[in-house]
């Protein structure tokens, strides 16, 4: 049986690039479509069997209809060439608030032959031309859907993050106890933080305080041929030891953090053993995602410093067709000097999007790594949500005043039902 197992598709997301006037289509949702359209191509091509998502569908708990309209479309190709297909929530695919519907509900309400949604842990069984596949589910379970407001008083955080972990663990060992043991190969589905996994930097949130956090152990279980996760949207895996947990990683590439990343999806072969168990093996296949680019340019010892910019931009092939933030280092007195419309100019033509095109000059910081750190932490910033806002700004102000800290918890708490009262 083979599968493909991709995520973190984030359709809408438009961090980088420009929305086409007249067909409302940003340059970010074309990039992602078409490493979507080459996912879709790939599995009729590899003649996959079941195709799984492990979660957030859209950037936006409320996508526009574009977004919508693209993503069930590719879901109902593969649904019309006998591909089973399941749909697991993510956090991005919760309801904008508790009680609403989640984008994705769509698909309990319209019935596309072969797609399964999942919101809630479960599970289920995916009817294959190869016969059936079990999946264990565990979408996102934030930690309200775990720890009731009760079952926290007199915890610290400490206590918290344990009690969601037993929970998580619960729910697992319930699930296995529901899965009736057939011929039938079983896999885990997962929208998930695992410890020890590494960020790629573009995920919003991923702070202990709002979920729990499994030690790989935990998710390791004999029965599984496979463990296929999302959420982390760097791909990773945790192999050493069977059954190999894989994060197939975000589909496209969101942001600078994932600049050096390799961005696709997975392709697994489950085989049946003499013994008559099942075992995976898999296969990363990258997806046409744009490349981004950081490209820092010191013209300083140059005197023409636009002309300098401009050989060392004609020189460089890596630029093509990439989202590129430029950065010219030039000395005080040649600020001036650099005309940054004929650079634009020059860049227009062979780049997807410029992000950023600026000039530093000498007694400004150093543009080395802890500046573009800084940068990607800005990029990372803008992209959450004010109560994580809210946290962080707690976090320091606490570094002043510890009372303020110890009352973290109830703030958050408070924001997120104000939030919740206003839809966001
Ligand atoms: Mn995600």
């Amino acid at each position: 049986m083979r599968l493909l197992h991709f995520s973190d598709l984030h359709l809408g997301a438009e961090i980088h690039g420009k929305r086409d006037p007249e067909t409302g289509m940003h340059t970010q949702l074309k990039d992602f479509l078409r490493c979507l359209d080459f996912m879709v191509e790939t599995a009729l091509e590899r003649d996959v069997d079941a195709v799984l998502f492990t979660g957030d569908a859209y950037h936006f708990r409320r996508p526009d209809p574009l977004p919508q309209r693209e993503f069930i479309k590719r879901i109902k190709t593969l649904s019309d060439r006998n591909i089973a297909i399941l749909l697991l929530a993510g956090n991005h695919d919760l309801p904008p608030s508790y009680g609403e519907a989640s984008a994705l509900d769509i698909f309990s309400v319209i019935s596309i032959p072969g797609v399964t949604f999942v919101r809630r842990p479960d599970v289920v069984s995916l009817v294959t031309r190869r016969g059936e596949l079990q999946v264990i589910c565990l979408p996102y379970l934030p930690r309200r859907a775990l720890v009731s407001v009760e079952e926290e008083r007199g915890l610290d955080d400490e206590g918290i993050q344990r009690l969601m972990g037993r929970r998580v663990q619960e729910w697992l060992e319930n699930l296995l106890r529901k899965s009736v043991p057939n011929d039938a190969p079983l896999i885990l589905a997962g929208h998930i933080w695992v410890q020890g996994a590494e960020f790629s930097g573009s995920e919003r949130v991923l702070s202990s305080a709002f979920e729990p956090i499994i030690p790989p152990s935990v998710l390791r279980h004999q029965r599984f041929a496979y463990v296929a996760l999302g959420h982390i949207h760097r791909h990773q895996a945790f192999d050493e030891s069977k059954p190999h947990i894989v994060y197939a990683g975000s589909l496209g590439r969101l942001d600078f953090g994932e600049e050096k990343q390799p961005k696709g999806f997975v392709v697994v072969e489950l085989e049946r053993t003499q013994k008559g168990n099942w075992e995976a093996s898999w296969e990363f296949v990258q997806a046409p995602t744009r490349p981004f680019v950081t490209v820092r340019l010191d013209v300083r010892d140059s005197i023409n410093p636009t002309q300098a910019a401009i050989d060392a931009l004609n020189q460089n092939r890596q630029i093509d067709g990439a989202v590129v933030r430029v950065q010219i280092l030039v000395k005080e007195a040649q600020r001036e000097q650099v005309n940054l419309g004929r650079l634009r100019e020059l860049l227009d033509k062979r780049v997807d999007h410029i992000s950023t095109l600026e000039i530093r000059s000498e007694g400004m910081p150093q543009v080395d790594e802890p500046v573009s750190r800084s940068l990607e932490e800005f990029e990372r910033i803008l992209h959450q949500s004010p109560v994580e806002w809210l946290a962080n700004w707690v976090d320091e102000l606490a570094k002043e005043e510890k009372q303020i800290g110890q009352r973290k918890r109830r703030l958050i708490e408070l924001a997120q039902k104000l939030m919740e009262m206003k839809g966001w």
